[in-house]
């Protein structure tokens, strides 16, 4: 069979919320050696944007969205130790988490992987997370970049709260945001240090960051 249709089958899978048949899918696309990236991008990520489109026209409710990420989780759970390698000398440290209200959390672990592929160790708070929790987090970790993530319209403004918590508390590294919701403007307007669309602009945001506060 093509990898193209086993990508369009993993997809199917996600979407119908079938979370062993995706496990299965995805351990033989590794069999194949299809690159875990791949996988992801071509397989979990088109099907998870297919569940998003129809739970937005309410052609789907919740519950199915719930199954459809339990799926996309099982592969997520084989791909992650595959796409976070290990042994070599890390880059720096991300502190990440959801933010309070919001429970929402794929894409802030993928962005958690991505980073964690690319030489970074994490530190995920995870969801729900109050200004405080960023704030002893921080205490306790010595991040070098802290990144917020936010799916709702409704939680995304408690970014902005964390930010000035933590500016107010002297936590002086760059803080930056992400999620669904939130663009350019926002991130400028609440006084963040970037933002980025998806995972793999997120490694390169992150970089960046590290490599301007090298240089002062
Ligand atoms: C899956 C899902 C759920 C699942 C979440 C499961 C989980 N464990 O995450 C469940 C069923 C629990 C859920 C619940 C709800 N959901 Co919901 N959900 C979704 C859905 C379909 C997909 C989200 C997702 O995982 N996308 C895939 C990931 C990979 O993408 P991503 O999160 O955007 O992440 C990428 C980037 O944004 C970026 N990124 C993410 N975080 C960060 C952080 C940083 C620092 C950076 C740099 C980048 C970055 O990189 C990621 C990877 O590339 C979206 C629809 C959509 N298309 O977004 C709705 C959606 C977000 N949900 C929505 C709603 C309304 C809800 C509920 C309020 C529904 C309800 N009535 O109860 C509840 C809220 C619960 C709560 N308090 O949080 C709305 C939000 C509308 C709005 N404008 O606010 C959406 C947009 C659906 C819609 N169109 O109506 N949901």
């Amino acid at each position: 069979m093509g990898i193209d249709k086993e990508f369009v089958m993993l997809a199917d899978a996600v979407i119908a919320g079938k979370h062993i048949e995706a496990g299965d899918l995805t351990s033989k696309l590794i069999d194949e050696s299809v690159p875990p990236g791949e996988i992801l991008e071509n397989g979990l990520l088109p099907g998870m944007d297919v569940v998003g489109k129809r739970f937005r026209d309410n052609q789907i409710f919740l519950p199915q969205v719930l199954i459809s990420a339990r799926a996309m989780k099982a592969s997520m759970k084989i791909l992650e130790p595959l796409m976070v390698g290990s042994g070599h000398k890390m880059k720096g440290t991300a502190l990440l988490g959801t933010v309070k209200g919001d429970v929402h959390d794929i894409g802030k672990n993928i962005v958690s992987i991505m980073l964690q592929g690319n030489g970074y160790t994490v530190i995920d708070l995870g969801t729900d997370c109050t200004a405080e929790k960023f704030l002893s987090g921080a205490g306790q970790h010595h991040p070098d970049v802290i990144g917020l993530s936010a799916l709702l319209t409704t939680t995304m403004v408690y970014m902005k709260t964390i930010i000035d918590f933590l500016r107010s508390q002297q936590v002086s590294i760059p803080i930056i945001v992400g999620g669904a919701p939130v663009n350019q403007k926002f991130a400028d307007e609440i006084g963040a240090n970037g933002t980025a669309r998806n995972a793999a602009e997120a490694v390169e945001l992150i970089t960046k960051l590290m490599s301007e506060r090298k240089e002062n």
